[in-house]
């Protein structure tokens, strides 16, 4: 060895003393579609079938608090940039206000300028065009992944078609096998002294429900209906081949330790809330689906909405079963994988916090009074957004403040605030607005400021309202947009 090489050997490990890794880890993030704390058998769900989530659950470090939108592109936004999703001009999970602004430097970029080879495997869903408003290209090949098979939204559940750089391929087999095995041959295709980053994002469990017979056969007589049984045997084949990657790293002989985090996109769901059984209040209806005790499911602002399970697993690091309690976000994701890969965030706008002090059993360092604002979004057309305003929510690292709606309407015509404890109430069943009348108010103090900025963020939307083409349920340019997704 040289003697510029003993230096650089002994310098990186004096810069990596204390925090307990000594190279670049790989880091492969799965993220799953309408899934979340009722459909892992280890939180008491006595009929699902999880065994390795299960195993998984008892090595990772668990973020028991952790947030994220109630839909599905709003939290991939979150996800690549940091920011809460209406300051990165995602507001809808259609009528091209699902299009990630294409101004700024996001996840998988960072990634690249840490040295990573990078790759993201099944649904974007942050680019319903080809290109942004001001010109840039939208697609995951184009914006930081080495490789991309994907589509814009939902993996057809069989005998699907991918789109790999550019190129669609046609592949059999059913959609969760296709992508982990995707997944496996992508990793083993790259060179071991370079480290790897993987965003692998099925779209099960999310309906429309379909699963290969071996996994309905394990509902057969569990006296679900025949939807709830399809939406867990989704859960069981995800499950499976998440056994099967686990396995095969262990097998694996890589001096390169991997990072294995196990997240969902937002409360659980059989194509909404009512399909799990939740009624418009949140409340779980006869014969609804078991959801952990949380109140509320996808597109609802209550804890089983938004606070899914994040579970990292880091071999010698964070493998030992914890919980974490420490009031987190999506938009924390950004941060806390440049800060383990040594890369400085530059986007002055980022919201998000690196929850690595978590990570490594330090005081974390996200603030003790942070606070969150979940908002559902999703109003019919941009002009409309006014009357959508409060189909939100704060979280507070004890508190939930919403504004609970009186009838179906998602629009504001009558909502009343609502406080919960959810630390001490977890189903949200005492409101205790008339006992903290204080905090209530100093929350909503906050809302509108953060409205008026949210909105500025909100760039799809304004550019509808400038050019005068507003795209909603029954405009033409949805019309002509469902028909091109149909072929995709
Ligand atoms: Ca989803």
């Amino acid at each position: 060895m040289t003697i510029k090489k003993i230096v650089l050997v002994v310098f990186t490990m004096i810069l990596n003393q204390g925090v307990g890794w000594s190279e670049k880890p790989n880091i492969i993030f799965v993220l799953t579609d309408d899934m979340s704390w009722g459909e892992i058998g280890r939180t008491g769900n006595e009929i699902i079938q999880t065994p390795h989530l299960d195993r998984l659950y008892d090595q990772s470090l668990r973020f028991r608090n952790f947030h994220v939108s109630s839909y599905c592109a709003p939290t991939r936004a979150q996800l690549m940039s940091g920011r809460h999703e209406f300051f990165a001009g995602v507001t809808d999970t259609r009528y091209e206000r699902d299009n990630l602004r294409d101004d700024i430097k996001i996840l998988p970029q960072y990634f690249k300028d840490a040295g990573y080879r990078t790759a993201m495997i099944g649904k974007w869903h942050l680019a319903s065009v080809e290109k942004g408003l001001t010109g840039n290209p939208l697609a995951p090949y184009r914006r930081g992944f080495d490789m991309a098979l994907y589509v814009r939204n939902q993996v057809n559940r069989f005998n699907p078609y991918l789109n790999r750089n550019g190129i669609n391929e046609k592949f059999e087999g059913y959609c969760g096998d296709i992508l982990f095995d995707e997944a496996i041959k992508w990793i083993e295709s790259g060179d071991e002294e370079q480290p790897h980053f993987l965003y692998l994002a099925t779209s099960i469990p999310h309906g429309p429900v379909a699963a290969p017979e071996k996994y309905l056969a394990i509902y057969e007589d569990s006296g679900l209906t025949e939807k709830q049984a399809g939406y867990y045997a989704m859960v069981s084949n995800v499950d499976t081949n998440m056994g099967r990657l686990m396995k095969w790293l262990e097998k694996r002989d890589n001096k390169r330790k991997t990072i294995l985090i196990f997240m969902t996109d937002n409360g659980h769901a059989i194509s909404g809330y009512q399909g799990a059984g939740h009624n418009f209040r949140g409340f779980l209806e006869k014969d609804g689906l078991y959801n952990a005790g949380l109140r509320g499911a996808k597109n609802q602002q209550w804890q089983g909405g938004t606070c899914v399970p994040f579970f990292l697993y880091w071999p010698g690091v964070a493998d030992k079963g914890l919980d974490n309690y420490t009031l987190g976000s999506g938009m924390d994701i950004l941060p806390t994988f440049c800060d383990i890969i040594g890369v400085k965030p530059d986007d002055p706008d980022l919201q998000g916090h690196s929850l690595l002090n978590d990570i490594l059993d330090k005081p974390s360092g996200v603030p003790q009074d942070r606070v969150l604002i979940n908002h559902a979004g999703r109003w019919n057309y941009p002009t409309e957004m006014e009357s959508f305003k409060y189909n939100a929510s704060i979280i507070t690292n004890r508190f939930r403040l919403v504004w609970e709606r009186e009838n179906k309407s998602n629009k504001d015509a009558k909502r009343s605030l609502a406080l919960y404890n959810y630390r001490t109430d977890l189903g949200e069943e005492s409101n205790i607005v008339n006992q903290h009348l204080e905090l209530v108010e100093k929350l909503q103090a906050m809302y509108e400021p953060w409205w008026k900025a949210a909105k500025k963020g909100m760039v799809n939307d304004l550019h509808q309202m400038k050019k005068g083409k507003l795209i909603g349920p029954s405009s033409s340019q949805n019309k002509r947009y469902k028909k091109a997704s149909k072929k995709n």
